[in-house]
């Protein structure tokens, strides 16, 4: 079923219309009420009136991570506190999380945007949707949640977290759909089969993203557990879940181009790149009220396909995420930067700045390993203080990227050093 039929199957030149519109409007709307944005704008000599449409776009500036963080956590907020009815965060790469606010008509919006998503994925107001992705400051759970209670289903708050409880609720109440990361949901499935119930559940379909997966993940979670699933992508500073998804066509991800302005370009030159070519995705908020942001670079690589989709939906498609064009990891749908890791290892006397983050999946779940390089005069000392050591580290990057992590301790030099730019990651996923 297609939500909204009048905005998604526009013809080419209506969308267009309708972004290059828009775009004026969100250009002087930030132009007038963020003192950051006026400030980058009339550093390189525009003003609003030099933006007409979207031919224009590409000489307004890009706003990044950094900007977020110098102005964290509401300096790019466009509305008085009295119009902000929500805030929502995410890691960024030091200690300053990346801050989202919303005006109630933002959070409409949004809401429209996943229920377009949950219709895509062929729910109804009949259905019945567990929500897996955590509630709280990640925008994952009340995002869907919101979205689901647009479509009119009847949603079941869960969470992340509790299996067993998921499980009993999923079967008692004849749940249809689930909301979560695809990890979490094949870790469901595992326990589903130990269990023997995967015949007692009425599960047909599942909205999964928040971290990159593969087809490969969607054939398991498909036979294993007869259902279709799909695929949602977003971030927490464009609006959270919902900002495209994928149609029972598969095709690449739709994403609500009357909401969000693509592009693509080069990571390195910075230059926009002729549609159809592989780069970064950016993102301009077209809607947004709340914290608009002009040309935000995602650091997600991949391309856009324009042409008419079997669905019948004209909106554009975002085709499988290639990776990324800055270090961060996904880790049990948490993003972590090894910067975070560093800060929080440059705190603790006995180690070094020589590190290593292994991450791999065992039996469906994100591991991960924080090999570290200690002094010589912690590598001097006996098991117990070593043992206290791995504690103390453990602990603190828990509190820093809220993961357990399995700590090893290595010697001196037992770590490979870099002479150019380090490598801190290996990633045994394959998930790119
Ligand atoms: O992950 C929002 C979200 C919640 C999306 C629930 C979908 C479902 P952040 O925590 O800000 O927001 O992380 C955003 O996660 O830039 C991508 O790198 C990655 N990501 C999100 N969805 C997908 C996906 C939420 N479907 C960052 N495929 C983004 C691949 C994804 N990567």
């Amino acid at each position: 079923m297609i939500w909204n039929e009048n905005k998604e199957c526009m013809s080419r030149d209506q969308i267009e219309a309708l972004q290059s519109a828009r775009l004026v409007k969100v250009v002087n709307h930030v132009y007038h009420n963020v003192e950051y944005y006026r400030k980058k704008m009339q550093d390189l000599g525009l003003e609003p009136g030099d933006i007409k449409g979207i031919e224009d776009l590409d000489k307004l500036p890009y706003t990044t991570y950094a900007d977020l963080r110098d102005t964290y956590p509401f300096g790019l907020a466009a509305m008085p506190r009295s119009e902000l009815v929500r805030v929502h965060a995410s890691s960024g790469t030091t200690g300053k999380p990346k801050v989202a606010v919303y005006t109630r008509r933002d959070i409409d919006i949004w809401s429209e945007c996943v229920a377009r998503c949950l219709a895509m994925a062929g729910l109804t107001k009949d259905d019945i949707i567990q929500v897996g992705y955590g509630y709280g400051l990640f925008t994952g759970g009340l995002g869907a949640h919101y979205g689901a209670e647009e479509l009119g289903a009847m949603v079941l708050p869960m969470s992340a977290g509790n299996t067993q409880k998921l499980i009993d609720m999923m079967i008692d109440c004849d749940v249809t759909a689930i909301a979560c990361t695809p990890s979490y949901l094949l870790h469901v499935a595992e326990d589903l089969e130990k269990m023997g119930l995967v015949d007692k559940i009425k599960l047909k379909a599942a909205i999964c993203g928040a971290e990159p997966w593969t087809d490969e993940m969607r054939d398991q979670m498909e036979s294993r557990l007869h259902i279709k699933a799909f695929d949602i992508y977003g971030l927490t500073e464009m609006m959270g879940p919902g900002v495209a998804c994928d149609c029972e066509h598969h095709a690449g991800l739709h994403i609500w181009e009357d909401h969000f302005l693509p592009e693509i370009i080069d990571p390195n030159t910075l230059k926009q790149l002729p549609k159809g070519s592989d780069g970064e995705l950016v993102l301009t908020s077209l809607t947004k009220e709340g914290m608009p942001l002009i040309r935000y670079r995602t650091k997600d690589l991949t391309s856009i396909k324009y042409d008419k989709c079997e669905c019948g939906r004209t909106m554009a498609r975002i085709q499988r995420f290639k990776g990324r064009s800055d270090d961060m990891l996904i880790i049990k749908g948490v993003n972590v930067f090894p910067s975070q890791v560093e800060a929080a290892l440059l705190t603790i006397e006995g180690t070094t700045p020589h590190y290593m983050l292994v991450v791999d999946r065992v039996d469906n779940s994100d591991t991960l390993e924080v090999q570290v390089e200690m002094t010589d005069a912690a590598n001097a000392g006996d098991a117990a203080s070593k043992e206290k050591l791995a504690k103390t580290i453990h602990d603190k990057l828990r509190q820093a990227i809220g993961l357990n992590a399995k700590i090893s301790l290595m010697e001196p030099n037992g770590l490979e050093h870099f002479d150019g730019k380090s490598k801190h990651t290996t990633d045994k996923r394959k998930l790119y």
